[in-house]
């Protein structure tokens, strides 16, 4: 499937219009939100078929979050920068747990859509994904609402899973089934693909937890600007506190952008740094840090150092910069 991706914008919150659509399956499944039920089985005391009433009379949330594709699986180190930055609303996934009562044995929640389909010369498969039972109660929410409107078809109607610190891939639409078990599913989706070793370690571990990254949006890569004084600006996160930013243009030294502090919520963060810019072309480059340590790579890894290219034209500075 070829298709571009619409370009971020440079706002706090992504409009639903520029999102990115992630199907691995084809087309999205036509759900009737009259007929479509949630079923929790498995290791419960108490299986569950919820329809769409039962679930908004659960307690509900709503928090903005980062929403980054990992990338292709096929091709897990190659950078897309496919992020967005949404305001979900939902219900805990714990309300639900709470209802289905997890046994004992419990240790791992797996989440499957409605669709199927073929994906990496597989046929017939269904989009499955798990997280261990203790993250999933903590962090996942069942989501129905993006940016103040009911989900769109294309972004998982009528309900889907959010995993706000982790990369999409984890964030299963159009939801069906939950279940609760003692192990990891086998499948392309957890097991077979969407696995990576991280720098530093030697066993291969599920594509969960997003990696340090920043972007750089303004001025838009490509793009003519003043030369002069301008702001060089963008957005950095990590699934935790992104606490600092570099930016540097053409061979000049790294320096300091002012960022914003990220909040309650798992939301990307602003920075910024005004800039005197010479006359021609030059390569700008920004580089985030998180609070675990972790730096963006200069290359080679799929959050390497994000750059873009512009040209600073003479004598056609505003005044009001
Ligand atoms: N059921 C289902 N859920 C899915 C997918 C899918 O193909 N099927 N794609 C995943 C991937 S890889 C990403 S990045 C996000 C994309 O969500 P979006 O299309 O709403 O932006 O959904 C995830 N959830
Ligand atoms: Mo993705």
């Amino acid at each position: 499937m070829i298709r571009t991706d619409p370009p971020t914008p440079d706002l706090f919150r992504t409009p639903v219009e520029e999102v990115f659509i992630r199907n691995h399956l084809g087309p999205h499944p036509r759900l009737d939100p009259a007929s479509w039920s949630l079923t929790v089985e498995g290791l419960v005391e108490r299986p569950l078929r919820l329809d769409l009433p039962t679930l908004r009379g659960l307690p509900q949330t709503r928090f903005t979050a980062v929403h980054e594709c990992f990338g292709n699986p096929l091709h897990p180190t190659v950078p897309t920068r496919a992020v967005t930055n949404l305001e979900w609303a939902g219900v805990p996934l714990a309300a639900v747990l709470e209802l289905a009562r997890p046994r004992p044995e419990a240790r791992h929640v797996w989440l499957e859509g409605a669709d199927s389909g073929d994906f990496a010369g597989e046929s017939g498969v269904s989009y499955l994904k798990d997280l261990p039972l203790d993250e999933a109660a903590a962090e996942v929410v069942l989501a129905h609402g993006m940016n103040g409107e009911p989900l769109r078809p294309d972004h998982g109607y009528p309900l889907r899973a959010v995993a706000p610190r982790m990369f999409g891939t984890n964030s299963v639409k159009w939801l069906t089934r939950i279940v609760l078990a003692a192990d990891r599913p086998d499948h392309l989706f957890t097991t077979r693909l969407y696995t990576r070793v991280l720098p530093g370690e030697s066993e291969s571990r599920p594509v969960r937890e997003k990696d340090v990254n920043s972007k750089l949006l303004t001025p838009g890569d490509g793009c003519s600007v003043p030369a002069g004084s301008l702001e060089l600006a963008g957005y950095a996160w990590s699934s935790t506190e992104v606490t600092s930013v570099e930016v540097a243009v053409d061979d000049t030294d790294w320096q300091p952008a002012a960022l914003d502090r990220r909040g309650p919520d798992p939301a990307w963060q602003r920075f910024r740094l005004r800039y005197e810019l010479a006359p021609g072309p030059h390569r700008v480059r920004c580089r985030a840090t998180d609070s675990a340590g972790r730096v963006q790579p200069l290359a080679g890894d799929r959050n390497a150092v994000h750059e873009i290219h512009v040209v600073a034209e003479p004598g056609t500075r505003p005044t009001d910069r």
